[in-house]
């Protein structure tokens, strides 16, 4: 079975986890312990990416580290086509759909689909959509932030995405963000799609996962709470709220 069709079938018995780490935040020695964590505790992916400092080198040696010490998929989660490592198992080929930038529309993916196809990475395709405040990842992409109290323009964008044939949608508020994706907002996208729903940013506790999941998240992310020490037990009960 590919990624996909591992991802699949796990969610037919329910809602996932996956662990965002950034290659940037921490040495590769590191990015391996919180995966190992992550992993025995029950996430079903590590995504790897991050808005800023992603080099070819931070990347491969960090990808290479997760992967000794997990036995579930490590998914590239980019930011443009500069850096692509080849020892991930699939990489989310995404694009901003709410980018006012057409570089990430379709031009990085111009760039980095032939670079997929030599490397025979497994590409995940995905809509990706920018919910305010957007944090670093709505600045750097130049996103045209979806307002938080207007699901109907979501909606619309995750419906695009779903037409034009992408396998998957994410609902992003932005790392760090001091609220996540409104569950109205959740709601209202999960109930007029049939692929895959992503939500990240701003989730930190086990209710907060919860409330996201019960909204219609097919799969939660989390990041930040990782980057600090201390996170065993946050983490623990995240990926115990999402899984009950
Ligand atoms: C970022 O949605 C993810 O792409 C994770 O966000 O760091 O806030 O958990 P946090």
């Amino acid at each position: 079975m590919n990624v996909k069709e591992t991802l699949h079938e796990k969610m037919k018995k329910g809602a996932l986890h996956m662990t965002l780490i950034d290659p940037a935040k921490q040495e590769p020695k590191m990015a391996a312990k919180i995966g190992r964590t992550a992993f025995e505790l029950g996430t079903d992916a590590i995504m790897v990416g991050g808005s800023t400092g992603v080099t070819q080198e931070n990347l491969d040696a960090t990808v290479l580290a997760i992967k000794k010490q997990v036995d579930i998929p490590v998914i590239y989660f980019p930011s443009g086509a500069n850096a692509i490592s080849p020892y991930v198992d699939a990489i989310y080929f995404m694009s901003m759909l709410n980018s006012r930038s057409i570089q990430l529309v379709v031009r990085e993916q111009m760039l980095g689909a032939p670079i997929i196809r030599k490397l025979k990475v497994e590409p995940l395709s995905m809509g990706y959509i920018i919910v305010a405040p957007g944090m670093k990842v709505g600045e750097v992409g130049d996103a045209e932030c979806i307002p938080r109290d207007d699901a109907k323009t979501a909606v619309a964008y995750a419906l695009a995405a779903q037409y034009m044939g992408m396998g998957a949608v994410y609902l992003e508020a932005g790392s760090g963000a001091p609220q996540p994706v409104p569950e109205d907002m959740i709601r209202a996208v999960r109930e007029a799609i049939d692929i895959p729903l992503l939500v990240g940013g701003g989730i930190r506790d086990a209710e907060t996962a919860a409330r996201i999941k019960r909204a219609g998240a097919s799969i939660v992310v989390t990041g930040t709470i990782v980057e600090n020490g201390n996170y065993h037990s946050r983490l623990d009960s995240i990926i115990k709220a999402i899984k009950n």
